[in-house]
C-alpha cells in the first residue's frame, strides 16, 4: 500500500494565525517515518501554495479559500486515480471541502468527522463568519456558492454519508440546522454513556455501504490538556484512549481510503505535543496494533 502526504497550509478559514504551520509540525513529529515503519510506501508531495493571510483582504477570504479548495480537490482526485491513500495535512478544517470533494469525484464514500464542533454553520447561521465552521455544511451543498461548487457543482456528500464523533460545542442556529439534517452525530454524552467501542462500531456500520471511508480528524476533538495546540479548544473532549480505540476500530474495518489531520496550531502548542499525538493516532488508524 502506498500513502501520499499532501500539505495544505491554510489559515484563511478562521481568525488565528499559526494553523498554517500545521503541516510542518506534523512532518516534524515523524508522520512519514512512522507510517513507513508499518510497512507502507510513503511519498510526501510537499505543500499546496496558499497565500499568506496578511496579504489577503477580508473580502477576498472565501475566494482564496475556494481557490485553495479547487487545488486540494484536484490532488484528492488524482490520488484516487493513482490508487494511493492520501493524507491531507491542514491547515484549518476548510481543507476538507477540497479533500472530500476530490475523493468523491468518481464515486461516493463514507466520512467520519471527528471534531468538538459540527462545522455545520452556513453564512446565515454563523456567529463568527469563519469558514472552517462551515466546511461540513458546504460539503452537503449549503454555503458560499464558490465553495459549494468547488471542483464539481453541488453537494459532494449526503447526510447518510457522514457520522460526527466527539461533538460538544454548537452555535444555536447550527444546532437546529444539524438536528434537521438527518446526520448521525455521536456527542460526548453519547460516548460517555455508551462507550467509544459501541460508538465506533456503529459509525463503521453506518458508513460501510460505500466500501470506503474518509476520516477527517480535527484535533480539537481531543481533550485540551492532551492536545493544547488548537485554535478553539473545548473542555470535555476525547481521552487519549477513546481516540485511539476509535482509530483502532476504524482500522479493523479495512475501509480507510483517505484522511485529513486538521487544526493543529504550533504557536499555541506545547513542545509539538498535539502534532505528536496526531501522528500516533494516524499510526493506529493505519493499522498499528498493540499485540
Ligand atoms: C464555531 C467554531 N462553531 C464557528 N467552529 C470551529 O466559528 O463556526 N470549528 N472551531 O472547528
Ligand atoms: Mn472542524
Ligand atoms: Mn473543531
Ligand atoms: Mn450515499
Amino acid at each position: 500500500q502506498h500513502i501520499r502526504i499532501i500539505g495544505v497550509p491554510i489559515d484563511l478559514g478562521q481568525a488565528r494565525r499559526g494553523v498554517n504551520m500545521g503541516p510542518d509540525a506534523i512532518r516534524y513529529a515523524n508522520l512519514a517515518e512512522s507510517l513507513s515503519r508499518l510497512g507502507y510506501q510513503v511519498e510526501d508531495k510537499g505543500n499546496l501554495h496558499i497565500p499568506v493571510r496578511d496579504t489577503v483582504e477580508e473580502s477576498q477570504l472565501s475566494g482564496e479559500i475556494a481557490r485553495a479548495s479547487v487545488a486540494c480537490y484536484e490532488r484528492a482526485r488524482e490520488a484516487v486515480t493513482d490508487g494511493v491513500l492520501p493524507i491531507f495535512l491542514g491547515g484549518d478544517h476548510t481543507i476538507a471541502i477540497g479533500s472530500i470533494g476530490g475523493v468523491t469525484h468518481e464515486k461516493p464514500c463514507g466520512v467520519v468527522w471527528i471534531d468538538a464542533h459540527a462545522d455545520f454553520n452556513t453564512p446565515a447561521t454563523s456567529p463568527s463568519g469563519n469558514v472552517h465552521g462551515m466546511s461540513l455544511a458546504t460539503l452537503l451543498g449549503e454555503g458560499h456558492d464558490e465553495l459549494v461548487n468547488c471542483g464539481r457543482k453541488g453537494p459532494k456528500i449526503g447526510p447518510k454519508d457522514v457520522v460526527l464523533v466527539g461533538i460538544r460545542d454548537l452555535d444555536p442556529l447550527e444546532r437546529e440546522h444539524l438536528t434537521r439534517s438527518g446526520i448521525t452525530a455521536f456527542t460526548m454524552r453519547d460516548i460517555d454513556e455508551m462507550g467509544m467501542s459501541f460508538v465506533a462500531r456503529e459509525t463503521v456500520a453506518q458508513l460501510s455501504h460505500h466500501g470506503r471511508i474518509h476520516v477527517s480528524l480535527d484535533m480539537d476533538s481531543l481533550d485540551p490538556p492532551g492536545a493544547p495546540g488548537v485554535g478553539t479548544p473545548v473542555p470535555g473532549g476525547l481521552t487519549y484512549r477513546e481516540a485511539h480505540l476509535l482509530m483502532e476500530i476504524l482500522a479493523d474495518s479495512n475501509l480507510l481510503s483517505s484522511m485529513d489531520i486538521v487544526e493543529i496550531n504550533p504557536i499555541v502548542d506545547t513542545s509539538n505535543q498535539t502534532a505528536i499525538l496526531a501522528v500516533k493516532l494516524a499510526v493506529s488508524l493505519f493499522g498499528k496494533r498493540i499485540l
